[in-house]
């Protein structure tokens, strides 16, 4: 079992965001990438999560040689921070060449865009000294179901996929599954399809996935049995830990807002499968609520990581003897007060 103090914890640059939403403008001022770190050091986290345009921005403007040149002074700021970059992350959805899809695009020209722009994340990756690639599958999805098809997008998922595994013999894929939003149905919903299709791979040892709160709850799911599984498989290699109330947009909120026994259930999976033994982080993929002042920026993730190391606390001294007892007497009326009673405290 991973020792309290041997959680590492991460965010990304976009977690610090600014409130807009569909309907309105922001209501915090931007802040730019050198405060983000700043901010990330001083309150004591170990890692940020990179898009490929956290680290070189504007990247589509600019040559493979140029990309290289700005990834290497990202992690010489890194290192002189003392600060590691967990993952990296083509964002394959703002650009126009994926408004159809990336990999899934039914233009050729578009799906090999996608691929080129994979290709030069992992060689930030490289750079930036981690071997995960996380891919949030956004856009390879459908909108209508006849505009594309099914069969197909697997086949072309798999192409993609082996085409990033041969670019780099040490890179691994972690796939973020989300079963909707911002298309209708997504291809990869979940983290059973993520390890399905792995196997399709030319290395399915290199194919493992990142599991995500709230997409396990839009996806109707219990992320804490998602988190087991995955284990099971050996193929947790990310986490974004946050929660989600209900079948709703994706919200992001803090760790155990909504539902903390659901939080407690992830943090038990996590601790009974050893989560972070080989160097894996707790990444909380959260948002400011659009409400926040300037002045709170911060708090969603502290929060986050305080609940969640309380949570830790509660896993740990939960009764597991008087629980057996319990479940050998079939007594789950019994075993349901208890967590109840243990998470309320004294
Ligand atoms: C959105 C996703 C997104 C990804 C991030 C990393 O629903 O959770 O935040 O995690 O872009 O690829
Ligand atoms: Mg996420």
């Amino acid at each position: 079992m991973a020792k309290k103090d041997q959680y590492r914890f991460c965010f990304g640059p976009w977690n610090i965001s600014e409130g807009g939403d569909p309907y309105g403008p922001p209501t915090r001022p931007p802040q730019n990438f050198d405060w983000k770190l700043a901010q990330l050091k001083k309150h004591g986290f170990h890692a940020m999560m990179f898009h490929d345009d956290d680290a070189v921005p504007d990247i589509d403007s600019k040559s493979e040689q140029q990309i290289r040149k700005e990834a290497k002074e990202l992690k010489k700021r890194l290192d002189g921070e003392g600060i590691v970059a967990e993952m990296v992350a083509p964002r394959l959805w703002f650009s126009p060449m994926t408004i159809d899809g990336a990999y899934t695009s039914n233009d050729a020209k578009c799906r090999r865009y996608a691929i080129d722009r994979s290709l030069r994340s992992i060689d930030i990756a490289n750079i930036l000294d981690t071997d995960i690639l996380v891919l949030w599958l956004a856009r390879e999805g459908t909108y209508i179901r006849e505009a594309k098809n099914a069969r197909r997008s697997v086949d072309l998922l798999v192409e993609a996929f082996d085409q990033m595994l041969s670019h780099d013999k040490g890179i691994r894929l972690s796939i973020e599954p989300k079963p909707n939003e911002p298309m209708d149905h997504a291809y990869i919903p979940t983290i059973g399809h993520a390890l399905a299709i792995a196997h399709k791979t030319r290395d399915p040892k290199r194919v493992g996935c990142l599991i995500e709160s709230a997409h396990a709850i839009l996806a109707g799911l219990d992320p804490a049995d998602e988190i087991d599984f995955a284990m099971s498989f050996g193929k947790l290699w990310s986490l974004h830990l946050n929660d989600q109330n209900g079948l709703k947009y994706d919200q992001d909120r803090p760790f155990g807002n909504t539902n903390l026994r659901s939080a407690f259930d992830q943090v038990r999976a996590l601790e009974r499968n050893g989560y972070g033994k080989n160097g894996e982080f707790v990444c909380f993929d959260v948002h400011p609520f659009r409400t926040t002042k300037p002045e709170h920026f911060m708090d969603h993730l502290v929060n986050s990581r305080k609940t969640f190391l309380r949570l830790v606390d509660k896993a740990r001294s939960f009764d597991e003897k008087k629980a057996q007892a319990l479940i050998q007497d079939r007594n789950y009326q019994a075993l349901d007060q208890m967590v109840i009673e243990h998470l309320l405290g004294k």
